[in-house]
């Protein structure tokens, strides 16, 4: 058998040396995620590529990861909340860095806060809000809100030298300087702040949302001057406004919870406040993604309602696409991620007070059609540098598209590559995963042949 295999890998590289390459892997291009929702407008979408294949690259040990919580992406790192602590990860290892000791908020139906990263710092709102050295964790400034309460659900957002968090039943927004921390205005809601912020720096403007409590009706969204912090509209709803609000084109999109039915998604006009289209949509705090024309939200509670994942045009509200209910994709906790062509989306887990998630899943964003699905993770996932980052299971995991065939990783397929795998099927070099050509889970000599064919198909041969 050695022989055999000798012998074959002999003629392998007698071809091989009339075999030279030219293919080039899968671009990564570069791009942050620096808060939740991407930016300070929540677009929900990156410009990054994003995996084709569901291939993993990392998954970190289990570092208690906030189940609901996303992860924010800068500088080569990442920023994961952690119920009682905020860890920084290395963003291609998912090495842990650093971690420190924050005060959590007391638990809200498993609330969650996502971190905040600009200019060298990691914010997060949790009982107080809190400035971090990025590089090291170290504590740079903390502001305790007056009214004693913290944050729930709604992190922080950063803009021209200003912070905007929340207190949640403390019932308020804040405006703090970014340099000291100190309170520079700060606005009154009618029920509770759960909402991470949304600014409009050509507007000056800052939108949030509040509502007024579990099983109780009424939500306001508040579109408010970003430096003097007075109020310009509001917008009262029949039922619950507990997510986050959206940007877009002149308009802001924002979508409702009702804990008795069917909830909606709103378009405003963000220069007053006015309804400029509004569908139904299963109950949510998710907050929507906008990419391609189109406005990407997700919904739905296990044991209250479906759960499912829409497309609808951005500018008449027409519905383009929805997941099948059977496919039990999307959750009210979770906000979905558009890049390159795909949405990201989970599928969440709930069994005796539990919540969890149990998948994440690549959508093509033009049909709704299930591009790949990987059977963990799924919490509000993020997408950088050709990455895709969620969370599950107190794991962060990182999505990669393998270049396969390239075993040497020197980014091109060549001949030396079917040599290299052909050394892993005898056993003679460990094997890896961008070897395995034909997906079986071990790397044989077919896989060397099929490394090889790809080599001489871009040579010509
Ligand atoms: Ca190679
Ligand atoms: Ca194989």
């Amino acid at each position: 058998m050695a022989v055999q295999l000798m012998n074959r890998k002999t003629s392998i590289i007698i071809l091989l040396t009339m075999v030279t390459l030219a293919i080039t892997p899968p671009s990564a291009s570069a791009s942050n995620w620096t808060q939740f929702h991407c930016d300070i407008e929540h677009v929900g979408y990156s410009t990054s590529s994003a995996s084709n294949t569901g291939d993993i690259a990392w998954i970190s040990d289990n570092i208690g990861a906030h189940h609901a919580s996303s992860v924010t992406i800068a500088d080569g790192r990442i920023f994961v909340y952690c119920d009682d602590y905020l860890a920084s990860l290395d963003e291609y290892t998912g090495e842990v860095l650093w971690n420190v000791p924050v005060n959590k908020t007391p638990d809200v139906c498993g609330s969650w806060v996502t971190p905040t990263y600009n200019n060298g710092y990691v914010f997060l709102s949790a009982n107080e809000t809190c400035c971090f050295n990025a590089t090291n964790g170290s504590l740079v400034w903390m502001f305790e809100p007056p009214t004693g309460m913290g944050a729930v659900d709604g992190g922080c957002t950063i803009s021209s030298g200003m912070v905007f968090t929340s207190d949640w039943d403390g019932c308020h927004y804040y405006c703090l300087d970014e340099e000291t921390g100190e309170e520079l205005w700060n606005f009154t809601v009618d029920g509770k702040a759960q909402s991470t912020p949304a600014v409009s720096i050509a507007n000056a403007r800052v939108f949030f949302c509040s509502y007024v409590g579990i099983c109780m009706d009424d939500g306001v969204a508040y579109c408010v001057n970003m430096t003097t912090g007075d109020e310009i509209w509001n917008f009262t709803t029949d039922n619950s406004f507990c997510g986050s609000v959206t940007i877009g084109d002149g308009v802001v999109y924002l979508p409702e919870y009702n804990f008795d039915g069917d909830g909606a998604l709103y378009a405003l006009y963000s220069e007053n406040g006015t309804v400029k289209w509004t569908k139904p949509v299963e109950r949510t705090d998710s907050t929507p993604a906008i990419a391609y024309g189109n406005v990407y939200v997700c919904g739905g509670c296990i044991g209250s309602s479906d759960l499912m994942a829409y497309c609808f045009n951005a500018t008449n509200g027409d519905l383009l696409w929805n997941t099948s209910a059977s496919d039990e994709l999307g959750n009210w906790k979770c906000s979905v991620a558009v890049a390159d062509e795909k949405v990201f989306v989970g599928k969440p887990y709930y069994k005796m007070g539990v919540m969890d998630y149990v998948g994440t899943y690549a959508l093509d964003a033009s049909t709704g059609e299930i591009v790949w699905s990987y059977p963990e993770g799924g919490s509000s996932p993020a997408v950088a540098d050709g990455m895709v980052f969620t969370v599950g299971g107190g794991r962060v995991y990182c999505f990669n598209e393998l270049f396969r065939g390239d075993v040497n990783h020197d980014g091109s397929i060549a001949a030396e590559d079917a040599v290299m795998a052909l050394e892993m099927a005898v056993g003679s070099v460990l094997p890896n995963d961008e070897a395995d050509m034909n997906r079986d889970g071990k790397v044989t000599s077919l896989d060397a042949l099929m490394i090889l064919q790809i080599a001489a198909g871009n040579s010509g041969i």
